[in-house]
């Protein structure tokens, strides 16, 4: 490589870097009033339950959820999946028409607010959103026949002052 281009590399590399990192460093964290939250969430073991039942954060808050499937026997999998009030019906049925290939999710729902992918016993996922506006929420393992009694609420407290 001639010494003039690898000189004009590095001036180009040194002018670019700073802009580079500062950009690099600042989009992982939310927006400054926003707060982060963790929240777990598994399976209770083999069965269709989720525990807890009850989640809370507050409105805005960026959530950072881990759900976890605690089962050692069963061979079916679960998700996590947060929906609009009202849709629970339309959401399950949306799920099964979608089918195994589609990891029983109907893809770019607007009612499906967050989602973890279907994971196996002894796997664990998790999802990044920001919390709606404050409300109960629905949230539901959309494996077929699941969700009739693995579900759970999410409960969006009015934002922290
Ligand atoms: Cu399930």
């Amino acid at each position: 490589m001639p010494a003039t281009l690898t000189r004009r590399t590095f001036a180009w590399v040194a002018a670019v870097s700073p802009v580079m990192l500062a950009a690099c460093s600042k989009t992982p964290s939310p927006a400054p009033s926003a707060k982060q939250v963790d929240l777990l969430v598994e399976s209770n073991g083999d069965l269709l339950e989720f525990t807890p039942k009850d989640l809370t954060c507050h409105a805005g808050d960026l959530v950072r959820l881990t759900f976890r499937h605690t089962g050692k026997y069963v061979s079916f999998e679960h998700n996590w999946v947060l929906i609009m009030p009202g849709s629970f019906d339309q959401i399950t049925a949306a799920a099964a028409a979608a089918g195994e290939s589609k990891g029983y999710l109907p893809v770019g729902d607007s009612r499906i607010l967050a989602f973890t992918p279907m994971c196996r016993r002894g796997q664990a996922a998790i999802t990044q959103f920001t919390a709606p506006k404050a409300g109960d929420y629905l949230f539901i393992c959309t494996f077929p026949g699941h969700a009739q009694s693995m579900w759970g609420i999410l409960h969006v407290l009015p934002k922290a002052a």
